[in-house]
């Protein structure tokens, strides 16, 4: 997709705040400093719309943007990070899971992991609920610039396997490189 504007419209905690607008919704998830705002802004050709590392985990409200006036990203709070207040900690579960069950322009989740580790807790959590509640999702193997292809191809057949998703629904990726970039607008594009 070309991309003619990107507007950052709002940060939400609970329903009442989501958007009114009934644009078909992508949102992305994965732990902290996974690598999940340089995909945002990969794709949408931005070197800062969604904040890189800063303090990674601190973000920790729904951010919605619009894109061309076609397609909301919705930018989840991040999970995991050791140094985030328990009391941060303890909302991050019921924030994501209400909006992945009352969010009705929700069409995709695209949920962002590291090639090199294996899925945390906070990833099985999502993957189970994205089960429980059928929404479609993609994986992202993101940072592939940082390991050899051949470690990467090991990679996404044991991390595949350990989520118990089919190769077609793994996509990998490098916000340095900007490999797979195309791949993910692909699928996004299926839903717009
Ligand atoms: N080499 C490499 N570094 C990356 C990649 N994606 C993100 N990073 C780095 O990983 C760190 C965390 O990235 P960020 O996008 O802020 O993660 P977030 O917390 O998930 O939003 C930053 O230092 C990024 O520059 C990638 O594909 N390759
Ligand atoms: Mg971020």
């Amino acid at each position: 997709m070309k991309i003619t504007s990107v507007e950052f419209i709002k940060s939400a905690r609970e329903p009442s705040q989501y958007p009114k607008d009934s644009l078909p919704e992508v949102a992305f998830a994965g732990r902290s400093n996974v690598g999940k705002s340089s995909l945002i802004n990969t794709l949408v050709n931005r070197k800062r719309l969604a904040r890189t590392s800063t303090t990674p985990g601190r973000t920790q409200l729904i951010n919605f943007f619009t894109v061309n006036d076609r397609v909301s990203f919705v930018d989840l709070p991040g999970y995991g990070y050791a140094r985030v207040p328990r009391s941060v900690k303890k909302e991050w579960g019921p924030m994501v899971e209400r909006y992945l069950k009352e969010r009705k322009n929700l069409r995709l989740v695209i949920l962002i992991l590291d090639v090199r580790r294996d899925p945390s807790e906070g990833d099985l959590a999502l993957v189970e609920w994205l089960r429980f509640y059928g929404i479609d999702s993609i994986f992202v193997l993101t940072k592939i610039d940082k390991i050899s292809k051949s470690q990467v191809n090991l990679r996404h057949h044991k991390i595949g396997e350990h989520l118990g998703v089919s190769d077609d629904k793994l996509v990998c990726f490098s916000a340095k490189t900007g490999y797979g970039k195309g791949a993910i607008w692909k699928v996004i594009e299926r839903i717009t």
